[in-house]
């Protein structure tokens, strides 16, 4: 740590011990209340920390020509946090905060440049290495296997995912990473935020491709794109592609193997604006749109009625091979939650004969106190309790990854991360009751916990290379000093509060800054 930096710190430790005493309070619950078999992690994506981008045979991605184009006002993933090269020592840091399970995308275009066809020899030995260093520090990989970067060549060459040719290119890739990296990898997560991929993609253009067509898109929607129709087809390709992949993986690998496959996607929770029926109503619509876009077909075979309805004859449908393919397709949902909103209706949206999806939903989403991109989530964790608990009576109780959850701030230096431990102590406060089934003689309490969550992921391990804004913000456990040619890693106050939570104390933030004190005095002492 630069000796600026430390003092910096130091002050602020000093500063606020007084304060954190007066307001803290010790947590009932601890690591150990969770089931043994449960995980705690975290995690990152390949663009977003890997870098080296033209290294080693890499070509560009999706992910890669979108930032290129100006996107993030010149900035780009091309170094990033240097994960590529420094992927020894991230996974020492890894281990000393005590994380079981380490989540990461694989880069398509780092293991097979030209989107389909050979292997990349030196693609292949980098997350061969990867994994067999978290192995040998006992972390557990979790392995996603898209996360917004598919090859640029494919997009060139047919459109990328608004072709069905990505089905078949997909399923090529995803079979060599069953074949080179399934004897160590047990769970696989066939794609990152599937309907953000869709929605961001091709509606309103703010994701990689960054398609869409005016008057939906945020921007000036210059990559091409149709809002009205693209992100359907999209997800379309998606599902088949996920159904196809599980497929493979049950028919050639699993019994061998012993691995599970699972989707992820983004989810609000959504609370109704009003208590009137037409509020009520749109809540209803808001989660059809936003996950059962995705769960309806894997868990019943089909898209929700409401969706069907409002998007008519620009949705596809499933063929019946198709939708029993797809029905039961899954091991596991990976689901990534951050905030609330609340859902207003919004029927006018229908009256327009030109609709995106997000007309089609026939919503007003209403961002309590922050905006998009957002600079601070409020804490809410009664979202993510709802959220478990609508997944667990509308899907039949599925198991179920916390893939992401975390608090964004500013990405300005400041290693005193008051607000994300807040944060992370409310949600995985939230996350255990959601999972007990308490005996309760309230009928409601019952009925609400019991969820079949497995794991719980803080994103992110460290500042990285931000989707929605390059390097404005930050989620990291670990901030990463840009202006440092070493990109050095400091942990922040999340930091040391995950550690000692993995490590069996669940220790207010007063008790960390004591910590922290002694250590320095002692160290300094020396
Ligand atoms: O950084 C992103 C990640 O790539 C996907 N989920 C949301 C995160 C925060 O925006």
């Amino acid at each position: 740590m630069s000796i600026t930096v430390r003092l910096l710190f130091l002050l602020l430790v000093i500063g606020n011990v007084g304060f954190f005493i007066a307001n803290g309070v010790v947590d009932e619950y601890q690591r150990d209340d969770f089931p043994a078999e449960f995980v705690f992690g975290s995690g990152t994506s390949a663009y977003q920390v890997e870098g080296a981008v033209l290294e080693d045979g890499r070509s560009f991605s999706i992910w890669d020509t979108f930032a290129h184009s100006g996107y993030y006002n010149g900035a780009n993933g091309d170094v990033a946090c240097d994960g590529y090269h420094k992927y020894k020592e991230d996974i020492q840091l890894m281990a000393d905060t005590g994380l079981e399970a380490f989540r990461f995308s694989i880069s398509w275009s780092r293991l097979i440049p030209n989107g389909s066809g050979s292997v990349n020899a030196k693609g292949l030995q980098y997350y061969n290495n990867f994994i067999n260093e978290l192995l040998s520090h006992g972390i557990q990989p979790h392995v996603t296997l898209f996360h917004d970067d598919l090859p640029q060549i494919l997009e060139d060459e047919y459109g990328g995912w608004i072709s069905r040719k990505a089905v078949k290119d997909y399923l090529a890739y995803v079979d060599i990473c069953f074949r080179e990296f399934g004897d160590r990898i047990l769970h696989w997560t066939t794609f990152n935020e599937a309907n953000v991929f869709s929605l961001g993609g091709y509606d309103v253009g703010f994701t990689p491709p960054g398609r869409c067509s005016s008057p939906f898109g945020f921007g000036n929607c210059t990559n091409g794109g149709n809002s009205s129709y693209e992100p359907y087809l999209v997800t379309h390709h998606l599902l088949l592609a996920h159904a196809s992949a599980v497929r493979l993986y049950r028919k050639k690998y699993k019994g061998r193997q012993h691995g599970f496959v699972g989707i992820n996607v983004f989810a609000y929770w959504f609370e109704p604006y009003t208590n009137t029926m037409e509020d009520l109503k749109a809540t209803q619509r808001a989660h059809d749109f936003y996950l059962g876009w995705f769960l309806n077909p894997l868990v019943n075979g089909d898209y929700p009625e409401t969706v069907k309805k409002n998007a008519g004859n620009r949705i596809p449908s499933f063929t019946k091979l198709e939708s029993e393919r797809i029905k039961g397709s899954f091991d596991f949902f990976g689901i990534n939650h951050y905030t609330t909103l609340q859902v207003k209706d919004n029927p006018s949206s229908l009256e327009n004969d030109i609709r995106d999806f997000m007309a089609d939903m026939a919503v007003t989403l209403i961002f309590s106190g922050t905006e998009i991109p957002p600079t601070q989530f409020l804490v809410e964790p009664l979202g993510l309790q709802n959220l478990l608990n609508y997944l667990k009576e509308e899907y039949g109780n599925p198991p179920i990854y916390i893939h992401e959850n975390g608090q964004v701030q500013p990405r300005n230096g400041t290693l005193i991360d008051t607000p994300r431990v807040e944060y992370l102590r409310a949600y995985t406060g939230a996350l255990l009751d959601a999972l007990r089934l308490l005996v309760s003689q309230d009928m409601q309490s019952l009925y609400r916990n019991g969820s079949n969550t497995r794991g719980y992921f803080v994103w992110s391990f460290l500042d990285l290379f931000e989707l929605m804004d390059g390097y404005k913000s930050g989620y990291g456990l670990y901030y990463v000093d840009l202006n440092d040619k070493e990109l050095t890693r400091y942990p922040k106050l999340s930091a040391h509060w995950y550690t000692s939570f993995l490590k069996g104390q669940n220790i207010s933030q007063d008790d960390i800054f004591l910590k922290l004190d002694a250590k320095d005095s002692s160290s300094s002492s020396h």
